[in-house]
């Protein structure tokens, strides 16, 4: 292990010495370097339909509310040929099933940690108080049931859940806890965008996984990668090597990369252009058409794609298209190839949505009066040089204010970087206008190294002077290791507050 960790440094340290200790001719490192690239595309048997996760259930309470209930638990999945996996899931045994509310509803739900151990469930993307954030400081202990409650009030979007539990957040994702929330308002409604679940609206939550020689998941860094875990198989909703089998013209496909640290940059084995009609936080004004999108660990997109009848053509993962230092791209996963999903047109295709001129509000942040400007540096495994305290609160926002947060990743690898409670504008990329992949709500962005992201963002509510939301890098390795920091949300004359103690909001059964 340390030997491993002496050759990364001379590796990164080297400077302008990597390009030649990499291409030296002959040698380990050329040999590494070759070794380090993970191809799939041709290689892979699409014998499994893809499972797509249920709807959760849910049941109205006396107050209106809808109950859902989750439990953490321990399991066993089989992947593939051999022994099954020891996995972790949602009232199931892998991945837990998706969360559909309409804007306006109040939800509420029982998590149950049925697990040995802590654990959190977060709302990535849900704007709603800290108490109900489900981060670090809502652990939820073995044996109880964490009971959050909010009444649902964004844009339609597709979000999703993990748990964000103090330093252990990349081991719990990657056993599999995590689902899918779609947010439905009635102008989503009113669209004829593809929208029946399964059939021509489906999930598609794309995690990489390595298995060791007994068939359990493997969670050790990436050989000289400084990102953490990169796996040579491919799962989507929890099925290797998946098919599917069309029957619209149009399919809308919701893309969550719930990967601990792999940048995938999607597109089709035909180079068909597809069209990107929303982004984490909503739809988009209009839709753009394109051939390829990345999307870094926690983002979502939301495309949607034509077929013919009686064709067949795969979702791919292409190499990324830049963002690393030379030499570092091969030993983190950005020179490699995956596929990832096997469509099967019928014979005959329906045809009866389309999509739509107009969609979704564009962000309007850009002009706002911007109350306080902060900056913010990744780096290694801290922003701007500090690590993650549970008891430090790094800063207050005022309630109602716009702040514009600049923030770069100053290493040759990938950061990105999530903000919790609110969606934001990327208002400019090194000054420039955002490519138009960015041009909607936000919540996780992707930092390519050395350049200056410019984001606005409004705190609308909740104020809560004593808990805080996060805002940290969304390579779980990162955030475990300390790329993290913690803001409250103050009304006006409010202080920052302390961090209680004990801020578990769970409930003892
Ligand atoms: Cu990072």
């Amino acid at each position: 292990m340390e030997r491993r960790k002496a050759l990364k440094w001379s590796l990164i340290g080297g400077g302008g010495g990597v390009g030649a200790l990499v291409f030296g001719g002959g040698g380990t490192v050329a040999y590494l370097y070759n070794e380090a690239k993970v191809d799939t595309v041709g290689k892979v048997d699409f014998d499994s339909p893809l499972a797509v996760p249920p709807l959760a259930e849910s049941e109205q309470d006396s107050s209106g509310a809808r109950v859902f209930t989750l439990e953490a638990q321990s399991g066993e999945t089989e992947f593939r040929s051999g022994a099954a996996t020891r996995t972790w899931g949602l009232n199931g045994s892998y991945l837990g099933p998706t969360i559909r509310a309409k804007r306006g509803e109040e939800v509420a739900f029982a998590i149950g940690n049925g697990l040995d151990e802590e654990t959190s469930i977060h709302w990535h993307g849900m704007h709603l108080p800290a108490v109900m954030d489900g981060g670090p400081h809502q652990a939820v202990s073995p044996g109880e049931t964490w009971t959050p409650q909010w009444t649902v009030n964004q844009p339609a979007a597709t979000l999703w859940y993990h748990p964000h539990p103090h330093g252990r957040t990349a081991e719990h994702v990657y056993r599999g806890l995590a689902g899918m929330f779609i947010v439905d308002d009635d102008e989503s409604e009113s669209l004829n965008l593809p929208g029946e679940y399964g059939v021509d609206d489906v999930p598609l939550i794309v995690q990489d996984r390595k298995f060791d020689d007994g068939n359990q998941f493997d969670d050790s860094g990436a050989f000289l990668s400084s990102q953490g875990v990169l796996g040579d198989h491919i799962l989507v909703n929890g099925t290797i090597g998946p098919y599917f089998e069309v029957g619209t013209r149009l399919v809308r496909l919701r893309l969550l990369n719930g990967s601990n640290s792999r940048l995938y940059n999607f597109g089709f084995s035909d180079d068909r252009p597809f069209h990107l009609i929303a982004t984490d936080g909503g739809l988009l004004p209009e839709a753009h058409e394109t051939e390829r999108i990345e999307l870094s660990p926690g983002e979502r997109a939301e495309i949607v794609v034509a077929f013919e009848p009686g064709e067949t053509v795969e979702l791919r993962s292409y190499p990324a298209e830049e963002g690393y230092v030379f030499g570092l791209g091969r030993f983190n996963g950005a020179d490699d190839r995956f596929d990832v999903v096997q469509f099967r047109a019928a014979g005959s295709l329906t045809d009866e949505t389309e999509i739509p001129a107009s969609m979704g509000t564009a962000p309007d942040l850009e002009g706002a009066d911007v109350a306080e400007e902060r900056s913010f540096k990744l780096s290694g495994t801290s922003i701007n040089g500090e690590k993650m305290a549970m008891d430090r609160i790094d800063f207050g926002v005022r309630e109602g204010s716009v702040e514009v947060w600049e923030v770069s990743n100053n290493d040759g690898y990938l950061h990105n970087f999530h903000v919790h409670d609110v969606q934001y504008q990327v208002l400019s990329v090194d000054d420039e206008t955002p490519p138009p992949h960015l041009r909607g709500w936000k919540d996780t962005v992707r930092l390519i190294p050395q350049r200056k992201y410019r984001l606005a963002m409004r705190f609308s509510d909740y104020t809560d002077p004593n808990l805080p939301y996060m805002y940290h890098c969304h390579l779980l390795t990162h955030e475990d290791q300390g790329m993290m920091g913690q803001f409250v949300v103050l009304g006006e004359g409010e202080e920052i507050g302390t961090v209680p103690r004990t801020s578990s909001a769970h409930d003892h059964s």
